[in-house]
This record gives C-alpha cells, sequence and structure tokens, in this order.
C-alpha cells in the first residue's frame, strides 16, 4: 500500500454545550482531521488535540508542526505492508501521539478500504454493537448536573461519568446517587488531587462508584498506587498511560484495577492493541475513552472497542451529545438500549464531508 499524499484539515467545530473539566472549558472543538490517500481511495484519521495542553501536553500548533515536519516525511511516497508498519517508523519520534494517531490511524481505515473489509473486523473486534455511556463536565449548580444527568439517562446511556475536582465532589457525588439510585456511576478527576487529599477521596467510597479517573498526577504511576490500596473503589488509569509498558507498571505495583483506553493518548490503533492485550492477560478490564471527537475519531473509537475486554461501557457517545451537525453520514447513533452498532461497511463505515468545517487545508505530496 503506497502513500500517495496527505492533506491535513484544520477544523473548528461549534460543541453544542461548553464542556468543563477540572483544567478548563472548552467551546469550539479545533483539531485536525487526517486523509491519506492511495490505492484510489482515501483514509481518515483524526488528530484528536485540544486547543491548549492541558489534558496532555500536545496542542494544535505542536501537532501540525509534528506531521508536516517529522511523520509526513516517513510516510508520503512510501510502501506500507501493514499499518502497525508506520507505528514502526514513528518509534524514533519521541511521545507527540496525538498527532502519531492522527495519521497512523489513517493509514489503518485506508488500509481496511482496501482490503473492502470494516476497520473493526481489520483490528481484531468480535462485537458487533458497544455498549456506551456518557462524560458530563462541570456545572455551575447542583441542581444544572441533575437536570443534566438525567436527560442522557432519559437517552439510555449506559453509564455516567461526572468530572470532579476540589470544591465539585463529595456533595455532588452524594446528590447524583441520592436522585438517582444505583445507576453506573464514576467520576473523573483529570488529576486535581494529591496524597494530601486521601481523608476525602476515602470519604468517595460510600457513593459505590465503579472507578475514579485518574485522580492524582498526570505523570504519575506510583503515587496511584499508594492511594489504590487506601481505597475501596477501583482506580482508573487516563492521562499517565501512554504505553503498554506504561500499563505494565501501573498493573505491576496495583496503581489502578481498570484501564481507559484512548487512541490519541496512545499514539493509535497499534499500541492500543497491544494495551488491550496486557490488560486482558491481566484481567484489567478497559474501556474507550473520548476527546469529544468528530464522527471520524468516533468511528475509530468504535472500532477499537470491539474488543473483547472492552468490558465497561465507554466515552464515546452519539455524534448528537456534542454536534449539531457532524463530518460523518452516517453520523454515530446511540439506540434506544445504549449501544451502538458497529458498521461492517469497508474501514471506519461512513462518507465523510469535512469541508464545511474546515478552517485551513494543507497537502503534502510526495517529491519523488
Ligand atoms: O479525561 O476523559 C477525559 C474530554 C477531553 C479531555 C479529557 C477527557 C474528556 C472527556 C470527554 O471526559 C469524553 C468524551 O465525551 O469524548
Ligand atoms: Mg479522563
Amino acid at each position: 500500500m503506497r502513500i500517495t499524499k496527505l492533506v491535513l484539515r484544520v477544523m473548528n467545530m461549534p460543541l453544542k454545550e461548553y464542556f468543563e473539566t477540572s483544567f478548563g472549558r472548552e467551546k469550539d472543538r479545533e483539531f485536525i482531521i487526517v486523509e491519506a490517500h492511495g490505492e484510489g481511495e482515501i483514509g481518515y484519521g483524526e488528530a484528536t488535540v485540544m486547543h491548549a495542553p492541558l489534558y496532555n501536553e500536545e496542542t494544535l500548533g505542536t501537532a501540525l508542526h509534528i506531521i508536516r515536519d517529522f511523520l509526513a516525511p516517513l510516510v508520503v511516497g512510501k510502501d506500507f505492508a501493514h499499518p502497525s508498519d508506520v507505528a514502526q517508523v514513528f518509534k524514533p519520534i519521541r511521545r507527540n501521539n496525538i498527532a502519531k494517531a492522527g495519521v497512523e490511524n489513517a493509514v489503518w481505515d485506508l488500509y481496511a478500504k482496501t482490503r473492502q473489509q470494516s476497520l473493526a473486523k481489520v483490528i481484531g473486534g468480535v462485537k458487533t454493537k458497544i455498549p456506551v455511556g456518557v462524560s458530563i463536565g462541570i456545572k455551575e449548580s447542583i441542581p444544572e448536573l441533575l437536570k443534566t444527568i438525567e436527560k442522557y439517562l432519559l437517552q439510555n446511556y449506559r453509564r455516567i461519568k461526572m468530572k470532579i475536582k476540589p470544591g465539585w465532589d463529595i456533595a455532588s457525588v452524594a446528590a447524583v446517587r441520592r436522585e438517582f439510585g444505583d445507576i453506573l456511576l464514576m467520576a473523573d478527576a483529570n488529576s486535581a488531587y494529591t496524597l494530601a487529599d486521601i481523608p476525602m477521596l476515602k470519604r468517595l467510597d460510600e457513593f459505590r462508584l465503579m472507578m475514579i479517573e485518574q485522580p492524582l498526577g498526570h505523570d504519575d504511576i506510583i503515587d496511584h498506587g499508594v492511594l489504590q490500596k487506601e481505597l475501596v473503589t477501583p482506580i482508573c488509569l487516563d492521562e499517565s498511560i501512554h504505553n503498554a509498558e506504561d500499563a505494565r507498571k501501573a498493573i505491576s505495583i496495583g496503581a489502578c484495577r481498570i484501564i481507559n483506553i484512548k487512541l490519541g493518548r496512545v499514539g493509535g490503533h497499534t499500541e492500543a492493541i497491544k494495551i488491550h492485550d496486557i490488560c486482558r492477560a491481566n484481567a484489567i478490564p478497559v474501556w474507550c475513552g473520548g476527546m469529544l471527537e468528530s464522527g471520524v475519531g468516533r468511528l475509530h473509537n468504535v472500532a477499537i472497542t470491539t474488543l473483547p475486554n472492552f468490558i465497561l461501557p465507554g466515552d464515546t457517545s452519539g455524534s448528537d451529545r456534542y454536534f449539531d451537525e457532524d463530518i460523518t453520514d452516517p453520523t454515530v447513533t446511540v439506540d434506544n438500549e445504549g449501544y451502538i452498532h458497529v458498521s461492517d461497511e469497508p474501514g471506519i463505515g461512513a462518507q465523510v464531508n469535512a469541508e464545511k468545517f474546515t478552517v485551513e487545508k494543507i497537502t503534502i505530496e510526495a517529491h519523488n
């Protein structure tokens, strides 16, 4: 499979509602759609960057720089037998995983299309439908939070994740438990606490959360191992896990009992599959995290979630939870029991119409 050119589309899509985490408020999604052209087909990937380096170190600007100046020269005009070979040629370049994932995943889609197979099948997926949850940002008030959760429960989402931070934790979690009883509920702290908060974090045990996601440092594994011994609630790691080696270390010291896999954070499907496999071998369930993706990134998330150890509902909500208008046709929809049905059309299984939300288009062609 020869990659003849890459097209980078800088995108700006308005979010229906702002999304607030412990690190800030997101109103528009600014990210990059990567097109990999070759064999008469186009494969699509998404670099799920945020506008500022507050979730991880990458931004729209760094991803453009890394793709244009370092990743594109390694793939444009080159032949690949398999998309995992792209991960291999990117190995010498340190981190910048979201940029890498945008390119590698575009090649996965292209590869699946040239074989006339769904991306899920090419990845080794086994499920035809996947259960989904919804991630709910920090709100202005508890009544507003309860109203938002009620709306998504009525849309049959199977698990509620609420963002927490100091000052927006015990009381809001307690209110949600009181109001909605035994729903599947979890909390995501996005690194907002330290070991000094152990007494407060222990108080959360009372609310029988499915898990608490990334309570401590974004770059920590060790302290999470200390905290997990103090908590009944399972810890799920997000920010701390960049590759299968991180997963192995975290599991070996008991730093988590669950892992959130995000394609961007780990650099694409190749590494995501490795993390999935090491977790499976250690009986650590995984689920697919989200980065407020457009339909393109979302369909990649759906495909990876068809692997067998994606046991827990992920953050792969329907397109309408984020956008009035998405760039894929069909868009991603959730059925009335909270499942997304996996397409068996080639590749990601949708047409892409990115023009309307494209702010800038950069074409990178082979010179030879
Ligand atoms: O920590 O999982 C996170 C969104 C942006 C950055 C980080 C996170 C999130 C989410 C949203 O929780 C998940 C989604 O609905 O896409
Ligand atoms: Mg998270």
